[in-house]
């Protein structure tokens, strides 16, 4: 192993100065590799339960009725609950992260294939896996609501009759941005392209499928819940506002996350019935869903149907951009979004892109459909707004017979434009987005690149170049505007030096792989000039750890990591005053100092001799003798950080494909990715979190879907159906970066954790339209299977 460096040698700021942490190894591998990982699954308590839920077979049924007899004369069998047993508790109903309500276990209706209807509790999995099908249940059919397109027509069956009064389907009704200004830029455009875009629902799949293992202790009155969630603080709440279990009585710990990616930021029913299950046995009670279970029921994402208008001169100078979406929530609006925010943060559609007018207006509605929305490193719907910007760029590329890179430079923001507040009204805090597009333009070889197509098109072969330019809103959010049911979205965060010198940082977000334990004591390390193999990283479990609010549109560096460099800064602050003490000089003499050697140390300002390290004052801030005045001992301090704003990253990337004419495959041949995330914590961290987000990119694009049959059955239930890309079906990633730091956040740094997987879906998209140009075709809809690639080349493809 190498020694950490403190400065990475290629962080280097566009204006020359050196920044970030190092490209230190991740100090939690070790005991990933060791196979010394500890997840919800490896937590076994003596006399532990096994839960198992019994899920609807049908898209949409009354039903009538659920006999448990036989179940409950299972020998290893100690209880069976329905969703009449919960409705008896008030609990058959919970809330969603968007406000609507969830069952828990269905009483009334069944709303879509998969739902909870009742579980089992038994003395090992298989005896309550073998009880479920003791449960006899009746289930009068009622015809399913699949296409979100006919989920409004006046004959649609009503999906949501728990809601009072509801008489249709309709889930929200949301708009933005300036609808006159719009149609004025429109009307004096020269060109307009109007193209329907469909992203369609896909699902994370994270290695580790959701689980939980509750744990009630009646004489203590309290519960333990070891689960699987991106955000224990905000889960705690709402399980003591749900179940009325003071809040202080309850400890969510959240072990190792064997990947989230927004999967596990909803709280779940099977959650729910571990509570219940554990309180109505007096035992702890685990509850592991299966591959299947988690594929059909947990949180999908995406699902928008999207018609984008975008409007330009001769010239290529975009004007504006117009989009009507239809947005497919299903049976129940389970978006985790900022509680304002019901399409997230869709708001930036207007991409990167200098714009005299938006508007957006979004039409969702309830289908018979697993709940859920945001998820799968979506960038609370960035995803969706890039892919349709990004869409739609290239659409008029092609209707003006122009080259897309040069569309694209000729429409950027510009450096001195940012602060930039959209038409949408979102502040850029910062961009340089023109140096990035030409960096990765000259890393990928543009030109050459679209001499080699011309040659390979004259041979007849079909090789596409596609890419694409994304800005990113992530890091929510400043209190005043963002909350999730009411809780403000900003972190805390608690550092404590010990005597000797070695630290430990509590924070409030939640590492599903991302390698927070590693970056957080980077963040610390360098502002206190302790190495950060000395740091510990505390996180996960709301007994040790300060409130916030999770981890989630890649808000963890944005907020608490911020949070992470101020407290280490106030912690500094303390140790200045002790430091003045000890070497018996005003506080206004000291100075901080770096050096490689120490780290840092305070000095006598120009007496070089006269220096003390955190280390020296750790131990006298606990020892013997006298502190100056007004300090108390101990070497410690906490906040809570609340965003000025949210930053802004971005980045260029570029694709290459082939597409062999006769089986109408897609080989992606190179894929370069060039991000500005403002200063880099560390870069090997960063570079991993974009390696993942474009084979996630290069999923979506080329083979990912959860498709319905008519009858609503899902035919993405499994690994068979559900296709994800492996080594085999990505390249060797290049990647790039330019730093852009962020204005507001303490150390520049901007959040990159879903950047790729925003970014990459519509340059693959792109790439693959692009090498089918010869037959005329301006847009085909992911994912781009053989089938449909196939159908394109038909001229097939979705009308515009
Ligand atoms: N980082 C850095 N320098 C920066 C920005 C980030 O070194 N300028 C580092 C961070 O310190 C952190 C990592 O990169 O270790 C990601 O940081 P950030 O962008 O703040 O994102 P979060 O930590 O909040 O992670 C959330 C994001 C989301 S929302 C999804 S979804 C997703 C993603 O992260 N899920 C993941 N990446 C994932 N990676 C793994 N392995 N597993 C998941 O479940
Ligand atoms: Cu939208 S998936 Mo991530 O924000 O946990």
């Amino acid at each position: 192993d190498k020694a950490p460096e403190t400065v990475d040698p290629d962080s280097v700021s566009n204006d020359g100065k050196p920044c970030g942490h190092g490209r230190m190894l991740r100090k939690e591998d070790p005991r990933f590799v060791r196979g010394k990982g500890h997840y919800v699954d490896d937590v076994q308590l003596p006399g532990m339960l096994h839960l198992a839920i019994l899920r609807s077979p049908v898209a949409h049924a009354r039903v009538v009725r659920v006999d448990t007899t036989a179940a409950q004369e299972h020998p290893k069998v100690v209880a069976v609950v329905t969703g009449a047993d919960l409705a008896e508790k008030g609990l058959a109903w919970m809330p969603t992260l968007s406000n609507d309500v969830q069952a828990v276990l269905a009483t009334d209706k069944v709303r879509f294939q998969g739902q909870e209807v009742a579980f089992v509790v038994a003395e090992d999995r298989y005896s309550a896996r073998d009880a479920l099908e003791l449960i006899d249940v009746e289930y009068e059919p009622l015809e399913p609501v699949v296409d979100a397109r006919t989920a409004l027509s006046p004959d649609a069956p009503v999906i949501r009759t728990d809601l009072d009064g509801k008489t249709d389907n309709h889930c929200f009704e949301w708009e933005t941005g300036d609808s006159a200004a719009t149609d004025a830029a429109f009307a004096k455009a020269d060109v307009v392209v109007r193209q329907e875009v469909v992203y369609p629902r896909v699902h994370p799949a994270p290695m580790e499928t959701c689980g939980a293992v509750a744990d009630y202790d009646a004489v203590n009155g309290k519960l333990t819940l070891w689960s699987t969630s991106q955000a224990p603080h905000a889960h705690r709440t709402l399980y003591a506002l749900v179940a009325g279990l003071p809040e202080h009585k309850i400890r969510v710990i959240s072990p190792d996350i064997g990947g989230g990616f927004g999967n596990k930021v909803p709280i779940y029913p099977g959650y729910v019935c571990a509570i219940v299950g554990s309180l109505v046995t007096g035992k702890p009670v685990k509850w592991m869903e299966d591959r299947s279970e988690n594929l059909t029921s947990t949180g999908f994402a995406r699902d928008y149907i999207m018609v984008g208008e975008i409007a330009a001169t001769s010239e290529g100078k975009i004007l504006a951009i117009r989009t009507d979406v239809l947005a497919d929530h299903g049976a129940f609006n389970g978006t985790a979004a900022p509680i304002k925010y019901p399409a997230g943060f869709f708001g930036v559609f207007t991409g990167s892109y200098d714009l005299e007018a938006a508007y957006c207006h979004m039409t969702a509605v309830y289908t018979n459909k697993a709940p859920g929305g945001v998820a799968y490193a979506c960038s609370f719907r960035i995803t969706e707004a890039v892919y349709l910007v990004e869409r739609m760029v290239d659409c008029l590329a092609f209707d003006l017979d122009m080259d897309p890179a040069q569309l694209r430079l000729k429409n950027l923001l510009r450096p001195d434009q940012f602060p930039y507040t959209t038409k949408t009204g979102w502040k850029y805090d910062s961009g340089d987005y023109a140096t990035t597009m030409r960096k990765a333009m000259d890393m990928v070889g543009y030109d050459e690149l679209r001499r080699e197509q011309a040659e390979r098109r004259a041979r007849g072969e079909l090789m596409g170049i596609g890419m694409s330019f994304f800005t990113e809103a992530v890091g929510a959010g400043p209190r005043k505007d963002m909350d999730i049911l009411g809780l403000g979205m900003a972190d805390g965060c608690e550092l404590t030096v010990h005597p000797t010198g070695k630290a430990v940082v509590r924070i409030s977000v939640q590492t599903q792989g991302q390698g927070h334990e590693t970056t957080f004591a980077q963040i610390v390390g360098e502002e206190l000039g302790i190495p950060p193999e000395d740091i510990d990283v505390v996180h996960g479990d709301t007994d040790n750890t300060p409130f916030g609010l999770g981890t989630y549109g890649s808000r963890s560096t944005p907020v608490s990591g911020a949070a992470a460099a101020l407290v280490a800064r106030k912690v500094r602050d303390k140790a200045r005053i002790i430091a003045s003490g000890m070497l018996e000089v005003s506080v206004a003499d000291l100075e901080w100092v770096k050096d490689d050697e120490r780290g840092g140390a305070f000095q006598v300002k120009g007496d070089p001799s006269a220096a003390v390290t955190i280390q020296d004052i750790a131990m006298r801030s606990y020892g013997a003798g006298d502190l100056p005045d007004g300090i108390e001992g101990g070497l410690e301090a906490q906040i809570c950080y609340n965003p000025e704003n949210l930053t802004y990253p971005y980045g260029a990337y570029f694709c290459v494909v082939d597409v062999d004419p006769g089986t109408c495959e897609v080989k992606v041949r190179r894929f370069l990715a060039v991000d500005d995330c403002g200063t880099r914590i560390n870069p090997m961290i960063i570079e991993g979190q974009v390696h993942g987000g474009i084979t996630d990119g290069i999923g979506m694009a080329l083979m990912e879907i959860v498709a319905f049959d008519e009858d609503g059955n899902c035919l993405g239930g499994s690994f068979m159906d559900y296709l994800i890309p492996t080594a085999v079906e990505v390249p060797h990633f290049e990647t790039g970066f330019t730093v852009t730091p962020s204005p507001h956040h303490p150390i520049g740094a901007k959040g990159v954790g879903e950047s790729a997987t925003v970014g990459s879906p519509p340059a693959v998209v792109n790439a693959v339209v692009d090498a089918l140009k010869p037959y005329g075709v301006r847009h085909a809809d992911m994912p781009l299977t053989p089938s449909r690639v196939w159908e394109a080349m038909q001229g097939r493809a979705t009308p515009p």
